[in-house]
């Protein structure tokens, strides 16, 4: 499988309890490598943009309002088939259905704040990477 890079955001609930090592320490033991990270505070905008597609869901302005609630942690994640391993560690959407040892099992506490948001797609993770940093901010 080939070497990808895909986009992982730790989301309010986890910085604001302190879990963004935690969280990285599962990411870095299942094989991914952080290449890039820096915490930041998006807009209810900047958020409504980035999550466009859910812009007909019943929780897209819950989940705007939630992701702008506190800083969050904006980071590149690489490795072998990173897109697809970045979701295996990270579990189910709900954490009710997350799998034993996942990061949404371990440390999310509801649907909406679980803890982690990770790309689906090699066009969704190009595009996510892209929103957040700049071609000079990404080690090669
Ligand atoms: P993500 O995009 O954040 O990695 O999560 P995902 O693929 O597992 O889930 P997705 O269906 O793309 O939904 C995006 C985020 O919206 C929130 N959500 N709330 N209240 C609800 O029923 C509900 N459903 C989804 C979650 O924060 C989810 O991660
Ligand atoms: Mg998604």
């Amino acid at each position: 499988m080939a070497t990808e890079r895909t986009l992982s955001i730790i989301k309010p609930d986890a910085t604001k309890r302190n879990l963004t090592g935690k969280i990285n320490a599962k990411f870095e033991e299942a094989g991914l490598r952080i290449v890039a990270q820096k915490r930041i505070h998006l807009s209810k905008e900047q958020v409504g943009v980035f999550y466009a597609v859910h812009k007909e869901r019943p929780f897209y302005d819950e989940l705007c309002e939630f992701m702008a609630s506190a800083p969050v942690v904006v980071q590149v994640l690489e490795g072998e088939g990173a897109i697809s391993k970045n979701r295996e560690v990270m579990g189910a959407t709900n954490p009710a259905d997350a799998a034993e040892g996942t990061i949404r099992a371990e440390f999310a506490e509801s649907v909406g704040e679980n803890s982690v948001h990770g790309s689906d797609a090699p066009e969704t993770a190009a595009e996510e990477i892209s929103y957040f940093f700049a071609g000079l901010e990404l080690v090669g």
